[in-house]
């Protein structure tokens, strides 16, 4: 051995002098995959590593995403002290001055414009804990009706369908594990193979069995590669879509009547409006032909157990709630729920995406999913709060709705804990005026994001490695996420934030918690006897048995595996169905002279959300370093526009410059462009305000566009075939 090579041994044995191993959940999705990350200290640095950890849901598998979390939880630029804008300039001052700020300003506020003028704005990323007792600090302590949360931008319609049809919504009503045993399976805009990639194993298992996957998708994606018919529909006609497939259904004998007899009310409503509609009126809105819908309508008719997952790509529309119904007609029909290995699953995207949406974040909602709006409700949550009935604020209104009146200026306050409005909203150019219209804009992140960069305070939150709280998972699963990393500098979890804040605005004495579990302790009497019930919960239990599904009424129960076996959660126990229209009330954007081409938005494997975190991580950014437009060869070639090159994307509400990426995988009238980028390269300028009616969800997935060579001197060069 040469000198050199003796001294790198040496150095070698010498290296690892200590290691700590940290317990946690992964802060993405809502596979919410345990896992461990192993700190070592080395002579001269430390070495970070995560690696899986054995659950039932997930088995222990991460994606790469998760794999690279801690990068970005221990990037250098996340903030550790308040910061205030002085001057146009981020200066760090002490707690003590952030909250004499935060109680200065909301007291002029309050005094000046009134009680509602102050909103809050939460997001399905916070922990059970903190979206309790957000939802509870906006009425407790600012007696305000204007809180709501970026949920209703992912899992509104899909929850509105959901209450609408079975009188609950639990994403999933059967559990991950019934899926490798079901017949056939309808993949309804998912791209689970890239959005949650660890639950795919589940599908593998399936297709292994057996089992027919049937996946809607107008691009390919890995997800529809594992399918054995991909219906590559036209974007926005998923409603007609599942019209199509139960008029064949029914026309060939292939539903359940004795279940419908049974359990379902609203059949012949829908019966006879489908017989009122021509199957070549679906093959003219979907773009898809007739034997490609009677073969899949076929196929999951007659095998004996099916399921359907649907998720934002059906969901994210101006009809959202309509198309999801149209999903769940089909089940209904067919009687292939409420048993094993059939069912529907909502696929949640955040990693608390479902328990987030439960406990009074939203504007008409109380803890438990109760209705802020029902006088029994009101009393019930007043009560476990210890105040007035009275004095619990009504109905406010949804996200976007509020930038409008934040526009307006009726609401002056904003309070964003956990979101980036800024990046995620339709139409972010007027959510940026919107913002800067504000008198006090108080942002709660890791880093300085773009939503953060116009708050006038910004207050530093713990991550996923340091605050321990409960997650609920896109099983409707509750998992303790056990997060005990030391707090980075003057760091404070998102809970004991909401705490102080209460405090010096004089309400201290609601909000006197000293831990996660004191809260959650409250969340379950909260919770109790709501739809969403999750009393008999306790971190002692979710310690021993690794997640309860709900409802868990009592501390006795095991929690609940599988819904509606014996009735639906309406007050009669049947099931709605209800005849929806092929085309949404508003109409969609549509192709048109001007703007030729639709356009789609969604994600990518590598990157989270609006980037904020993953555009932090060196191993995610090499595999996607900036955004892109997927585009067919045929139409590129139309509009001139080179593979590689850089192109202008316009629609009516404004314009973006991304790379030009020819793709073979999505249809010829449609484009692709995620939604992880920023400033220029932000999608979301693109998006308008078209909102579904009955719950809000923006159209995040069609906007009608028009495309061009972008030239580096800004002067572009036009090129409108079609004009
Ligand atoms: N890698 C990664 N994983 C994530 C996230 C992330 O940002 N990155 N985000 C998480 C969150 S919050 C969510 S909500 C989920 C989202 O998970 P998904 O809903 O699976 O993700 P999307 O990419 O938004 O959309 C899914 C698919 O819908 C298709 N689609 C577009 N328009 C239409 C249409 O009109 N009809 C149909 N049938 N399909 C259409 C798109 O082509 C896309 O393949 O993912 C979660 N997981
Ligand atoms: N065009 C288009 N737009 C979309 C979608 C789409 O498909 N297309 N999808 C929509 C969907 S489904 C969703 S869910 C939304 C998501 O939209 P956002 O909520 O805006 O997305 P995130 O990037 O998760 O923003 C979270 C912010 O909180 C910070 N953060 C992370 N963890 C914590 C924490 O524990 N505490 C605090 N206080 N801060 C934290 C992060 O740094 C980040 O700045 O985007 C929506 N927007
Ligand atoms: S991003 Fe989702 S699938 Fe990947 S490790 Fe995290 S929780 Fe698991
Ligand atoms: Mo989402």
């Amino acid at each position: 051995m040469t000198e050199l090579m003796l001294k790198y041994f040496r150095t070698k044995q010498q290296e690892v002098q200590s290691q700590k191993v940290y317990d946690t959940q992964c802060p993405f999705c809502s596979m919410q995959c345990k896992m461990q990350l192993i700190e070592q200290r080395v002579v001269s640095r430390r070495n970070y590593k995560t690696v899986g950890k054995d659950n039932p849901t997930t088995n222990g598998r991460l994606c790469i995403k998760g794999m690279s979390a801690h990068q970005h939880a221990l990037h250098h630029e996340r903030i550790k002290q308040p910061m205030l804008k002085v001057d146009g300039e981020f200066v760090p001052i002490t707690w003590k001055k952030a909250l004499g700020h935060i109680r200065e300003k909301y007291t002029a506020i309050q005094r000046e414009d009134g009680l509602d003028a102050l909103s809050v704005y939460g997001s399905a990323s916070l922990t059970n804990e903190e979206a309790y007792l957000l939802g509870k600090f906006a009425r407790v302590a600012l007696k305000t009706k204007h809180i709501d949360y970026n949920g209703r931008l992912c899992m509104a319609s899909a929850a509105t369908g959901a209450n609408q049809t079975f009188g609950m919504d639990r994403g999933f009503t059967n559990t991950l594990q019934e899926v490798p045993y079901t017949r056939c399976i309808i993949l309804a805009g998912t791209n689970l193979a890239e959005c949650q990639p660890t639950a795919m194993p589940y599908f593998e298992k399936a297709k292994e069995n057996g089992a027919f996957i049937i996946a809607i998708d107008p691009r390919e994606t890995a997800t529809t590669k594992a399918a054995d018919l991909h219906l590559k529909n036209k974007p926005g006609t998923d409603a007609a879509l599942a019209n199509g497939l139960l008029k064949i259904l029914i026309e060939e004998q292939m539903i359940d009547q004795s279940f419908i007899q049974k359990r379902v009310n609203g059949f012949e409503e829908v019966r006879e409006y489908l017989s009122s509609i021509e199957i070549e009126e679906i093959e003219s809105i979907t773009d898809l032909s007739k034997e490609e819908l009677y073969q899949a309508a076929s196929i999951f008719g007659q095998e004996e157990s099916g399921m359907i997952f649907t998720a934002r790509g059906i969901e994210q529309q101006t009809d959202g709630t309509a198309a999801v119904r149209g999903f769940l007609n089909i089940l209904l029909a067919t009687g292939k729920i409420g048993k094993a290995n059939s069912g529907y699953g909502a696929i949640t995207g955040q990693g608390n995406g479902q328990g987030a949406r439960e406990h009074g974040q939203k504007a008409d909602q109380l803890p438990g999913y109760r209705s802020i709006e029902k006088e029994e409700d009101r009393a019930y949550i007043s009560k476990v709060w210890g105040v007035e009935e009275k004095d619990l604020p009504g109905k406010g209104v949804s996200a976007y709705e509020m930038f409008e009146k934040a526009y307006e200026g009726t609401i002056s306050g904003m309070f964003i804990m956990c979101s980036n409005p800024v990046v995620s909203h339709p139409n972010s150019n007027f959510v940026e005026k919107a913002l800067k219209n504000l008198k006090s804009l108080i942002v709660v992140d890791m880093f300085i994001s773009e939503t953060a960069k116009l708050a006038d305070l910004i207050l530093p939150a713990s991550s996923y490695l340091e605050d321990q709280g409960t997650m609920t998972n896109v099983e409707g699963r509750v998992t303790l996420r056990e997060a005990n990393r030391p707090l980075p500098g003057n760091v404070k979890h998102d809970w004991q934030i909401i705490c102080d804040m209460a405090k010096v605005l004089g309400k201290g004495d609601y909000f006197s918690f000293t831990t996660a579990e004191e809260i959650f302790d409250e969340l379950r009497v909260a919770s109790r006897g709501g739809k969403a019930d999750y009393f008999g919960i306790t971190y002692e239990k979710l310690r021993k048995e690794d997640g309860i599904l709900w409802p868990c009424p009592s501390v006795e129960h095991r929690g609940t595996k599988r819904l509606f076996e014996d009735s639906f959660a309406h007050k009669d126990g049947r099931a709605k169905m209800a005849a929806i229209s092929n085309l949404p009330r508003v109409p969609k954007q549509s192709q048109s002279k001007k703007y030729p081409l639709l356009l789609t938005t969604g994600r990518v494997m590598s990157q989270y959300l609006t980037g904020e975190q993953t555009r932090k991580s060196s191993t995610l950014v090499a595999r996607n370093f900036e955004s892109f437009m997927e585009i067919h060869p045929h139409t590129a070639k139309k509009y001139q526009l080179e593979d590689h090159s850089v192109v202008k994307v316009e629609s009516k509400t404004g314009h973006i410059k991304v790379r030009c990426k020819w793709s073979m995988k999505t249809r010829k009238d449609t484009v692709f462009v995620p939604f992880h980028w920023v400033g220029t390269q932000n999608v979301n300028k693109l998006v308008s305000d078209d909102l579904d009616p009955s719950c809000k969800m923006p159209g995040f997935k069609v906007i009608a566009v028009r495309v061009s060579k972008a030239s580096s001197d800004g002067n572009e060069e036009m090129v409108y075939p079609d004009e």
